[in-house]
């Protein structure tokens, strides 16, 4: 009977099954072939997962064939190649980026329509990637697309968690949980085991120098090192760079041990043996390791990576038969944040004990091969070693380090003799019970450019953390490049609906304004078209919808469509200030409360929406997290103010999440304390999809303000120059929350008095306000209210608000990451596209 028939149209199917040459079409053909054999299943139980992993594997053989003629046309040119190491990468979901980029995704939607499945539930079985915690992850996945997309020569280079970013769960206390992330239990078709790439990389064991700066390492612990590739494809090219993901493995095969699920910091910490260095990626941002357990294992990841990496960029230069001193000319290393900072005297021992260079030269092969992005000025954030630890696991590069730094002090001393503070604070080495290795001074003097990642983050990372530096070296080594997202997955991939109205209202070919994402500009003069501002709308409303949908489905939860939507989404960090938008979001309902229900029916319904993961140790952050599901979940059952209040904690944030978040948003929160968050990226994509923003005077939110017109954004708070002495005031000058603020005051007491449940529970929360109030929520609270308040009147004039949401995106072009990917090519590293030609 009909039940035993595959689904879908029976003609495609018994065409496809029949054999090799039958007449359907090669797509069809393809998955049908892909699922006898590569899954070895049959057509007659096909699900959509099975169908999934056929649809993957047919793309991926397109994938494979680009990505070969790329590689050979490298390996022809010997273009100068650049590298991206970083510990992170947040790709999210692959198939639907490689179907748009490929420009396949019409001809796979029939394809797999005929063989009786939707595409989009398809593309919803993939899971995300995650190998990455938050902003730096996901900008190095942003900047392989553009990479690919404009033809460089970029490969990247991270490790192949075997677990990802832990799954989020909510208690029904409202605590966050942690699950294992096991991303790979399904295998992934998206990568390619190289067994045959593979390092020996040495741990432990001893180091003795041999004079003239060189010395010998042996003995320890070796370990292997296994390449995994992963094709990345470009948009509109047939270039497909390569990001080369690095397992660790036993070099003899009976070391092996068991993850325990049970207890995930512990799990992290467990185990001293091969596999555990590629075994879990550190939940931690912008944390350094220094209060952390597990150090030694993050220290070994960090060494690991970065060893293999740079052999095998090694290997690859010297089969070119190039002198090793040609190495600049052929390869630059960008380092994405401290963590691959081990490069840097890895790269001198290898020059100096294996290929015999004298320091000199090695160290100036070194200084031009490197480049050194910062992204985040916070102290807790910049990476220390313990120098007892890396003599432990890195002995020979202890020695190293301590070389540099003494030719290097040396310098110094020659320009400031005698300033021995000077000397003190521009040292590798951070005096103290243990001595710690300061990686970021180690980065900026074993590289030929340093970053920042906005401009105001760069001023301050040139006049603060790093200004001695810039006052020895001068100020020419340190630059800005403004962070930038790829448009492709945030606007056409995950706004279909909006990149289509772009097209057709620019009249030019989507490749081309998402290739040149300026001409988006174009959209200007369409802002007074009434009828296309009903089109925009209507769009934002289906977003809307979309993501109402997905909150009934997988929360059972019914949110209201016709409200304001308000999302802000991002690690929970005190300096992100999620606490300040919950202690806003209490006002209003206080507020709200007071009100007659004739006077609340004047106001503006909005639908405030969080989500964000935590570390699993900081616990500030998880106690914001559980103040917002308590808070959301007395709002959201109180009669008197649901019409117009509800509130949102979406668990388990992720890529695919925001995929569906951002284009939802009529407003979106950034709102750290100024001179605190470097750049934000996701700033760039609620904008670039016609959300405005509320934000604080920070990172690229001024650079964004710029571009589209400080009347199209809301401002608040003070800046970046007064906050140094307003936390001298809190320390020296406090005054009570009541005078000083009384609306926040009261707003906390509500919280001690219990209305949102456990009162004593988030007393250490509210005393990190009521205390020093590091990141100034009580100098900020005031306005920011005032700008909420903004934001609801401009709303009221719908179709004033359409055009600020056009103007937005209209002048959004900076922040694609192909500009900024462009600038790191040309004005640091000096490599040029090379065009795959299409056959
Ligand atoms: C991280 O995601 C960022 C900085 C860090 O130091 C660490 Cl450890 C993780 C973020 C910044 O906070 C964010 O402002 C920036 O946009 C992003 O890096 C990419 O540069």
């Amino acid at each position: 009977g009909k039940e035993h028939w595959p689904r879908g149209e029976e003609a495609v199917w018994k065409s496809a099954l029949r054999d090799v040459d039958a007449d359907s079409p090669a797509i069809i053909k393809s998955i049908v072939n892909h699922v006898q054999t590569s899954l070895a299943r049959q057509a007659y139980n096909l699900d959509d997962l099975g169908a999934y992993q056929a649809a993957a594997l047919s793309v991926r053989d397109n994938l494979l064939v680009n990505w070969n003629e790329t590689q050979l046309s490298y390996t022809r040119k010997n273009p100068k190649r650049a590298y991206y190491l970083s510990l992170e990468f947040l790709m999210g979901r692959t198939l639907d980026n490689a179907l748009l980029n490929l420009g396949l995704k019409e001809q796979y939607r029939d394809s797999v329509k005929k063989l009786g499945f939707s595409v989009e539930d398809i593309l919803d079985k993939e899971r995300d990637a995650a190998l990455g915690n938050g902003g730096l992850g996901r900008l190095a996945a942003c900047y392989l697309d553009s990479g690919a997309s404009t033809e460089l020569p970029l490969w990247g280079y991270g490790l192949r968690y075997k677990y990802g970013i832990f799954q989020q769960l909510i208690s029904p206390e409202g605590n966050q949980l942690e699950a294992p992330d096991p991303w790979l239990e399904n295998s992934n078709p998206w990568e390619l085991p190289r067994l045959d790439v593979n390092y020996e990389i040495r741990f432990y064991g001893h180091a003795d120098r041999l004079g003239d700066g060189k010395g010998i390492w042996q003995g320890g612990q070796e370990v292997l090192a296994v390449a995994y590739d992963v094709m990345i494809p470009g948009y509109g090219t047939k270039t497909t760079n390569n990001l080369r993901l690095w397992e660790s493995k036993p070099k003899r095969g009976f070391d092996l041990n068991s993850f325990n699920a049970g207890n995930y910091e512990a799990a992290v910490a467990s185990s001293n043996s091969a596999d555990a260095i590629t075994s879990v990626l550190y939940p931690n941002d912008h944390t350094s390791c220094m209060y952390r357990i597990g150090k030694e294992l993050r220290l070994k990841q960090q060494y690991f990576w970065t060893a293999a990496s740079l052999a095998d960029i090694l290997r690859r230069f010297k089969q070119q038969g190039k002198p090793i001193r040609e190495l600049p000319d052929f390869v630059a290393i960008q380092l994405n944040d401290t963590h691959p900072t081990l490069a840097i005297p890895e790269l001198m021992r290898i020059l100096l004990d294996e290929e015999d260079l004298n320091w000199e030269q090695a160290w100036s092969i070194v200084t031009n091969v490197f480049f050194y992005t910062n992204h985040t000025v916070l102290p807790e954030a910049l990476e220390k070693w313990a120098v007892p630890l890396i003599e432990h696991v890195l002995p020979r590069h202890l020695q190293i380090i301590y070389d540099i730094n003494l030719f290097f002090l040396q310098a110094v001393e020659r320009k400031y003799p005698g300033d021995r503070e000077r000397l003190a604070r521009m040292s590798l080495i951070e005096e103290g019970q243990p001595k710690q290795v300061r990686m970021a001074n180690l980065a900026v003097i074993g590289s030929r450019k340093v970053n920042g990642v906005a401009e105001l983050h760069s001023d301050l990372v040139r006049t603060t953390i790093l200004k001695d530096f810039v006052d020895f070296e001068g100020v020419s080594k340190f630059s800005n490049v403004t962070n930038g997202i790829t448009p492709r997955r945030w606007l056409d991939q995950c706004n279909a609906e909006l990149s289509d109205l772009i097209t057709k209202t620019l009249k030019l070919e989507k490749e081309v304004w998402l290739k040149d994402l300026f001409k988006i500009k174009g959209l200007l003069e369409f802002t007074e078209d009434a009828a296309f501002r009903k089109e925009w709308w209507a769009i934002k409303q289906r977003n809307k919808e979309r993501l109402a949908h997905y909150v009934q489905t997988t929360l059972g939860l019914t949110v209201r469509t016709d409200a304001m939507f308000d999302v802000q989404i991002k690690r929970l960090h005190e300096y992100k200030r999620q606490t300040l938008n919950i202690l806003g979001v209490i006002h209003r309902y206080l507020t709200l409360k007071a009100l007659s229900p004739a006077e609340r029916k004047k106001t503006n319904p909005r639908v405030v929406f969080f989500a964000g993961k935590a570390a699993p140790a900081y616990y500030i952050a998880k106690l914001t997290i559980r103040l917002i599901v308590n808070v959301a979940r007395i709002v959201n059952a109180d009669p008197d103010t649901k019409d117009y209040l509800q509130v949102y904690f979406l668990p388990d944030y992720s890529v695919s999440l925001a995929e569906v978040l951002i284009p939802a948003s009529d407003i979106s929160q950034h709102i750290s304390t100024a001179g605190t968050e470097a750049s934000g990226t996701s700033n760039m994509k609620f904008c670039l999809n016609g959300g405005l923003l509320l934000g604080t005077v920070d990172g690229a939110n001024i650079e964004i303000a710029e571009e589209v017109g400080e009347s199209n954004v809301f401002f608040f708070g003070h800046l970046t120059p007064a906050v140094e002495d307003l936390r001298y005031q809190h320390l020296y000058h406090p005054v009570p929350l009541q005078e000083k603020c009384p609306a926040l005051h009261r707003v906390i007491e509500q919280i001690s008095a219990g209305l949102f449940n456990d009162a004593e529970v988030y007393e250490p929360l509210l005393n990190t306000i009521r205390q020093n109030d590091y990141y100034l929520l009580s100098d900020d609270f005031d306005s920011y209210i005032a700008a909420l308040a903004m934001v609801d009147e401009a709303y009221q004039d719908r179709d004033e608000w359409i055009k600020k949401s056009i103007r937005t995106t209209a002048q959004m072009g900076k922040f694609s990451s192909d500009r900024a990917i462009l600038e790191y090519a040309e004005s640091f590293w000096n490599v040029e596209p090379v065009t795959v030609k299409k056959k």
